[in-house]
């Protein structure tokens, strides 16, 4: 685990899966329907139980009837995980020539997700790396964009009075966590 910097807050990186995560938040990489699908989605719906899709059909029926756009994040119960509430974002679809857009858009996703968590209470906080699979983001240019949204999100939060004892970052292979702990030790 790292220092805590100078807010306060322990930025980390672990192998693992973020179902299995003790945190108070866990993120979702989900898509604009909120209705579920592979990867770290299929995942959280699949383990947290039926409580989850129905808050996220709630949101779907009042203030996002047309989905959550990219880059923006709502919150759900976390049924039966450990977690006490999963923040639900979407991130880009990686498309070459069009890289500095989709950095906007996964910046958007970890600074939303924190001002989410923060708005409530919440003071741990899991991340798997978003848009990494099925969306098809290279993974060693997700890290750092990632990582450095992360750090000023919680500059901000700080800056509110909320501190975030721990924002973790959970990748569930190798070469992925190779790249996230490097970027998150710099
Ligand atoms: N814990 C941690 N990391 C995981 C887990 C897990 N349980 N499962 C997969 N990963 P992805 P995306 C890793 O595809 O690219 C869904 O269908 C995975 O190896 O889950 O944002 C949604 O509904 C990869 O490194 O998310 C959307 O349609 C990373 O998590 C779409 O996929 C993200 O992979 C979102 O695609």
């Amino acid at each position: 685990m790292n220092a805590p910097d100078e807010t306060g807050t322990a930025l980390t990186a672990v192998r693992g899966d973020i179902t299995e995560q003790q945190v108070d938040a866990i993120v979702n990489a989900a898509n604009s329907s909120l209705l579920g699908g592979g990867g770290v989605d299929g995942a959280i719906h699949r383990k947290g139980g039926p409580e989850i899709l129905a808050a996220c059909r709630r949101l779907r029926a009042g203030h996002y009837g047309r989905g959550l756009p990219p880059g923006r994040a709502v919150v759900t119960t976390a049924g039966r995980l450990p977690a006490r509430c999963v923040v639900h974002t979407v991130g880009p679809v990686w498309t070459p020539g069009r890289a500095e857009e989709a950095a906007e858009v996964l910046a958007s996703c970890h600074t939303q997700a924190l001002r989410a968590a923060a708005e409530l209470g919440a003071r741990t906080v899991a991340f798997p790396a978003i848009s990494t699979g099925i969306f098809g983001y290279p993974v060693d240019a997700a890290a750092p964009v990632a990582v450095a949204a992360v750090r000023a999100a919680v500059h901000e939060a700080a800056g509110r009075g909320h501190v975030f004892e721990e924002v973790r970052f959970v990748l569930f292979s190798e070469e992925s966590y190779d790249i996230y702990a490097a970027e998150v030790a710099r």
